[in-house]
């Protein structure tokens, strides 16, 4: 939990940008797996956490915009908790530590909020995205089911995502955090993936080193010999010689930052010739795009410039021909890249999705493309410092979407198909790594991660 007064001044500063109404935040509850008492690891709403930092099941909470009045709804523990789970800090000293002097028990919501409908207040809410919070706005604020997104709040949402996009310098810190974690998870990747082991026993072993550190997952880990699939988990597959491991993972800080990153290695101890080519331009782009990041760019220009990167290669490997910047603009190169450069990151690894893409990544006047591959890109919006994002091109080697685009003449002004043949069981390559928008340009958040091919070889010699 961070101190007191940063969740004070983040619960005054949205208040007064709200200005009006009732700030509904419905915190998490436990999820069951296959029995009721069977729950899946406890993960409080991230909204939740920013404004209120406790992490706890079965909490709700209200802001008074008009006159910042703060009431958490909750239950003290009981005998059998006690019997059952053992000694806890009591709800109203956890309500303390975060400003917050007025605690409620769980049946008086329902009565209040009635109440502030009765006298015409507006209650706002987010967009829900677990189906418990779904019913419990639609039971406790009257509303019908099939409305309860289109009803949320804008001005709500605006004014977190406003608050949530500019990290202060605690918060990057619990993000490097994050990224530390994750940088030992894809060290023990590197560390033990060779032809032999299945995908399962090296995701096992980055895992430990999440438990160890007593931490979570920010996401499932992506762990692959078919990195050309883009959310390939891992599955009990044994690496063979000659193929490329990708992983993809993310560990939360202990206060549930995330860190999202990737990399993409040779299950021998050295990459061949093929993989050399492919990862340097993967790199390169990389390089390119992360040079680029300072305030005021838009990250979709960043976005295209990392393209535009990856077809100069290409073009270079036989694989593109024409006009560079014609094949992005045509969308050529979402063959083998069909997503996005990055995303948002903070206390979700997709910063705030549940909001809306267009609030987080765009803007009124900047709207999400629907082209194939712009789509996909989750940030678009000009930088700002404060910001913090992924930036993570990749090539993709996707028999499927090679086969169909080859039978439909897709681009062949500018793809080459006949040099592709030789890549059709590469499989993928991508880099992945975090960064800080300052004043002046980026920081790469984290300690250092082998990334050049030499040192990725050297790290696993
Ligand atoms: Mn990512």
């Amino acid at each position: 939990m961070f101190e007191l007064n940063t969740y004070v001044e983040r619960r005054r500063m949205l208040a007064e940008q709200v200005g009006e109404g009732i700030l509904f935040f419905p915190g998490n509850i436990q999820s069951s797996m296959s029995y009721k008492d069977n729950h899946y690891p406890f993960r409080q709403d991230s909204s939740f956490l920013y404004f209120f930092g406790i992490d706890l099941p079965g909490l709700d909470a209200t802001i008074d915009a008009a006159t910042g009045e703060t009431i958490l709804y909750g239950e003290e523990p009981t005998e059998d908790d006690l019997v059952w789970t053992g000694p806890v800090t009591p709800l109203t000293e956890m309500a303390e530590r975060v400003g917050i002097k007025k605690v409620r028990p769980c049946v008086q919501l329902h009565r209040d909020l009635a109440g502030l409908k009765q006298k015409h207040n507006r209650i706002h809410w987010l967009p829900p995205y677990r189906p418990e919070t779904f019913l419990k706005i639609q039971e406790l604020l009257q509303v019908e089911a099939n409305v309860v997104t289109l009803l949320s709040s804008e001005a709500f949402i605006k004014a977190v995502v406003r608050l949530r996009s500019t990290k202060s310098e605690e918060e990057v810190r619990e993000i490097e955090s994050g990224v530390d974690f994750t940088v030992d998870m894809l060290l023990l990747a590197m560390k033990n993936g060779a032809a032999g082991i299945r995908e399962c026993e090296l995701a096992s072993a980055m895992h430990s080193s999440v438990i160890a550190k007593n931490s979570q997952l920010a996401f499932p880990t992506i762990l692959t010999v078919h990195g050309e699939i883009l959310h390939n988990h891992y599955s009990n597959a044994t690496v063979k010689p000659g193929q490329l491991i990708l992983s993809d993972c993310g560990a939360e800080s202990l206060m549930h930052y995330a860190g999202d990153m990737t990399r993409t290695f040779p299950a021998d101890k050295t990459f061949n010739n093929q993989q050399k080519e492919i990862y340097q331009i993967v790199l390169n782009s990389f390089r390119h795009a992360s040079g680029l990041l300072s305030p005021g760019i838009l990250f979709r220009d960043v976005h295209l410039a990392a393209c535009e990167q990856l077809v100069t290669g290409l073009k270079e490997l036989g694989i593109f021909k024409g006009d560079t910047k014609d094949a992005v603009a045509a969308g050529a190169h979402t063959l083998l890249f069909p997503c996005g450069l990055g995303h948002m990151l903070g206390l979700d690894t997709h910063d705030m999705e549940n909001l809306g893409e267009k609030y987080v990544g765009y803007t009124e006047e900047l709207v999400q493309s629907k082209e194939f591959g712009l789509k996909s890109l989750r940030l678009g919006r000009a930088l700002e410092e404060g910001f913090v994002l992924t930036v993570e091109p990749g090539l993709y080697f996707n028999p499927f979407l090679m086969d169909l685009w080859e039978s439909q003449k897709k681009h062949v002004d500018f793809i080459n198909y006949g040099a592709l043949k030789k890549y059709r069981d590469f499989g993928g390559v991508r880099v992945e790594e975090d960064f800080y928008i300052t004043a002046q340009g980026a920081r790469k958040l984290g300690k250092h991660l082998p990334m050049e091919i030499s040192e990725i070889e050297e790290y696993r010699r």
